[in-house]
């Protein structure tokens, strides 16, 4: 990492005084408290100072803001109770932190200014950010969204996750192979989380459960554990953008119990006592890396029980000190499951209910059905989470005794509505009876839910006819769709700045808490001048990104040829593959006829595959292998160009998604769930090639059909070839281009001759090809053909990329959060008034409220 200027200054003699100014905002203040805090903070003479140390100095000024809006919050949901959206979720995917906050704090240009009066470079401070992965793709992604957009609309809310030591893995390719490393992102500390050590609580694991007859007469169960880890809340300040708002995101650390390790160290055995400790503690280790398969793994039970635990307790907690009985949790709390990971807390929440307080089960699972709902992310069946009984019931005891209860009752309820139809009660059982026993989770969170809902309009449907087509014959009225949104403050104002500032001359700076206040920009599509300067801030954004491609992975990329991106977890349903077949397809005419007229390309491939996904991690090497021979062919290297750019994440995604042109989403319909991605390319003006999937069908209404390049089978008539009896073969056969490609890979020609290297990848291809790239492989080879006559056309090209932006409103992450809220949540807002410490004496005509605090709204 490069270590930015040394600085030279001293810290500056203070001239303003007492608490109120010393987290003003103006250049002065901010530099000061800047210089401050790498003397007092960091321990360093400025001369001094690393890279690392201006970060944190810079950080801790930040932090300093943010916390003085995070008491007024905390003050304000205190003083007016009210209903507060809980969002339970395995993975938070924040990315860095700093930008994201001086945008948010309406400080960005001052930042950079007090760093430029020193002599620093602002960008390269934000570059020393270690950004904490705690997710692995889109679900953890959508979840940091969430949170940006329910502070910035001033919605009292608590993120509930796993503070995982070590986030998704990092990736670097060696000979063109995915090699993983951990990530070891709390190296240099974090100055962005508060431990909050007296709020600390107990999870109980394992052990058995013992029923008996209270003194009262009342048959209760007592749950004897195994074992008990502390589980202690780390809290990060969530800043909403241009308001006091600012939510709580509770990641939970497990901890050893001290009370544990006590009893196996007076035993003697202080070396056990001490493997205890570190067994307790990698519960919270490191994140699972596969999305989309589940693999029943006992820790990864226990971080799911552990963080929901956690946060239930959590929950009583805040809801007692408020005075208010734990019959009214579902009054105070909405509790979203972001996916079935914390699927557990409706059993968690009924043991709390009815075996430690004491609340007759009917009433306790009201109370549970009014609390929860669930966000379903995904339709492959591989994914849906389901946990061998056994290994439940070891871990879980009592938990597996509730969910046999809770079942019990609900089949009496099937029966009585679909008399006989046997076949139906064994599909909606909780417990999956075929083969090893299993607990179905989906099923859980469909029943102990009031809403369940999709992420696009394509897969809430398919949702209902298919994968939960049994639970919506029993609910119909518990569905609903939300379409996923992204946070137009990170993905345009924070990674595009010369977008933002070209907009915001034009149509102002509203859109930014209001991106439908963007289509503003559709005039312009047709002012000359103004897609000059559309065209100019691009091909810069071009440029960067260029320039990062060279320093990461050495190969020089053209910022005048087209920008083919796809960057994405990679899956063989996202179908990287089929983006690599087109390479080769145009290669392949390259070489058959020198003069073809090939539009000059550069295609930018990121994206991780799960470790142990082989097939993944040979399509990685596939993209790398037709990289080293199309780049090192002079014939074509001036017209292609393929990069795999290592390590795409938050961080990265900032400065790609500015400086594409064409937006590769091209997973095989019925398939990907919503996308983000797709939007955040369409937000900063890309273009779109994709098939009728997830979100994309919404991208293209709302954009317009004549600006998005579709292709492929649609989700329909993917279901009725697969239903006919799809055969492969019959493509490659029939289809001379198709067969070349493929013949050329079997041959070796991408693997130095050696033709076993792929054979896994297209062995399969050619008999299953159970995601249908031979079948969609004509329409896309055609459809990239018009995009490449559109790209030609500068003046077309430049109007379809200010309207994809202008049309895009609709996928900010603020319209789904409003969506959720109303129909889902019944939430509203609660404004935050700002609260100044006085020193000594109360500020303002206000009244003074607790804690030496004056009342000011307003920032
Ligand atoms: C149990 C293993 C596992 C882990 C993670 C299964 C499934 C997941 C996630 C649900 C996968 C995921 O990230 N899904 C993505 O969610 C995004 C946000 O809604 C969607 O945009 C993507 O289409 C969907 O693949």
């Amino acid at each position: 990492m490069n270590e930015p200027t040394r600085l030279r200054a001293t810290p500056a003699a203070s001239t303003d005084h007492g608490d109120d100014t010393r987290t003003a905002m103006s250049g002065a203040t901010i530099r000061r408290a800047f210089l401050d805090h790498v003397f007092y903070t960091q321990g360093k003479l400025p001369g001094h100072a690393s890279g690392n140390d201006l970060y944190q100095a810079l950080a801790h000024t930040v932090r300093d803001r943010l916390v003085q809006r995070w008491i007024s919050t905390a003050e304000t949901y205190q003083s007016q109770p009210s209903r507060t959206v809980a969002y339970l979720s395995a993975e938070f995917l924040m990315g860095p932190h700093l930008g994201n906050n001086l945008v948010n704090l309406g400080i960005f240009d001052d930042a950079r200014a007090a760093m430029a009066s020193l002599d620093l470079d602002l960008d390269e401070i934000l570059a020393q950010e270690v950004e904490p992965g705690l997710g692995n793709g889109g679900l953890g992604r959508l979840a940091a969204c969430f949170m940006d957009s329910l502070a910035s609309l001033e919605i009292p809310a608590l993120g509930y996750g796993i503070r995982y030591e070590y986030g998704i893995f990092q990736q670097s390719i060696i000979d063109g192979m995915q090699v993983e490393s951990t990530d070891t992102w709390l190296r240099n500390g974090n100055p962005w989380e508060i431990q909050r050590s007296e709020w600390a609580v107990q999870v109980r694991l394992g052990g058995h459960t013992e029923h008996y007859t209270d003194d009262r007469g009342h048959y209760r169960v007592r749950w004897v554990p195994a074992k008990t880890v502390h589980g202690v809340p780390f809290d990060s300040p969530i800043l909403g953008y241009q308001v006091n708002t600012v939510n709580t995101l509770r990641l939970w650390r497990a901890e050893a119990t001290e009370a544990f390790d006590f009893h196996t160290f007076n035993r003697g055995d202080y070396l056990g006592a001490v493997n205890k400790k570190v067994t307790s503690e990698n519960l919270t280790k490191v994140l699972y890396p596969n999305d989309e398969t589940q693999q029943g793994k006992e820790l990864r039970l226990e971080q799911q029980y552990f963080f929901v635990a956690c946060s239930l307790q959590d929950m009583l907690r805040l809801l007692s000190k408020q005075g208010l009985p734990v019959t009214s949790f579902h009054e105070k709390f909405a509790v979203q499951l972001n996916d079935t990971h914390p699927a557990i807390g409706i059993a968690e929440l009924m043991r709390l209910l009815v075996d430690d307080h004491g609340v007759a089960w009917p009433e306790a699972w009201h109370v549970t059905r009014h609390a929860f709902a669930y966000t379903n992310h995904t339709l492959l069946p591989e994914a849906l989470e389901q946990w061998p009984l056994e290994l439940f019931g070891r871990i879980l005891p009592r938990h597996l005794e509730i969910i046999y209860e809770i079942n019990a009752r609900f089949l009496d309820e099937v029966r009585i509505r679909f008399y006989g139809d046997e076949s139906r009660l064994t599909r909606l059982s909780l417990i999956n009876e075929h083969g090893q026993r299993n607990v179905r989770m989906a099923n859980l969170a469909c029943l102990g839910s009031h809403t369940i809902n999709g992420v696009a309009e394509l897969h809430s449907r398919l949702m209902r006819e298919d994968v939960l087509k049994d639970v919506y014959e029993m609910w119909p009225d518990k569905f609903t769709n939300v379409t996923n949104g992204v946070t137009p403050r990170r993905w345009i104002a924070l990674s595009n700045p010369r977008m933002t500032r070209l907009v915001t001359e034009a149509i102002g700076d509203g859109w930014i808490r209001d991106l439908d206040q963007i289509r503003a920009l559709e005039p312009y599509a047709d002012d000359a001048a103004f897609r000059e300067r559309w065209y100019d801030v691009r091909r810069e954004n071009k440029r960067d990104l260029a320039k990062l491609v060279r320093e990461n992975t050495g190969v020089v990329i053209d910022p005048d040829s087209m920008f083919d991106v796809m960057v994405k977890r990679i899956h063989e349903y996202k179908r990287q593959h089929l983006a690599v077949l087109h390479i080769i397809a145009l290669y392949h005419r390259i070489k058959s006829d020198p003069h073809a007229d090939i539009t000059p390309r550069t295609f930018l491939f990121g994206g991780k595959a799960a470790p142990g996904y082989h097939y993944a991690k040979l399509m990685i090497r596939f993209v790398t292998s037709v990289a080293d021979v199309v780049n090192n062919d002079p014939q074509v290297r001036d017209r292609l160009k393929v990069v795999f750019l290592p390590n795409f994440n938050v961080t990265y995604g900032q400065r790609i998604y500015p400086a594409a042109d064409l937006s590769e989403q091209i997973s095989l319909a019925g398939k990907e769930a919503s996308g983000t991605g797709n939007m955040k390319f369409a937000m900063n003006g890309a273009i779109t090639i994709g098939t009728m999937d997830g979100a994309n069908i919404e991208l293209r209404d709302a954009i317009g059909a004549d600006f998005f390049f579709p292709f492929g089978l649609n989700a329909a008539e993917v279901y009725a070839l697969k239903a006919a009896g799809y055969r492969p073969a019959t493509f490659y056969e029939s289809n001379p281009e198709l067969r070349a490609v493929i013949d050329l890979i079997q041959h070796g020609f991408f693997s130095k001759g050696d033709a076993a290297v792929f054979r896994p990848l297209f062995e399969g291809l050619l008999q299953h090809d159970p995601y249908m790239l031979l079948a969609d492989f004509a329409s896309y080879v055609h459809c990239q053909q018009d995009v490449s006559h559109a790209y030609g056309d500068r003046t077309r090209w430049q109007r379809m990329s200010i309207l994809s932006s202008a049309r895009s409103g609709r996928f900010s992450s603020d319209r789904a959060i409003r969506e959720y809220a109303d129909r889902i949540w019944r939430v509203e807002p609660v404004p935050v008034c700002l609260l100044h410490r006085a020193s000594g004496q109360v500020q303002g005509a206000q009244q003074a409220g607790e804690g030496g605090f004056s009342e000011r709204c307003g920032s």
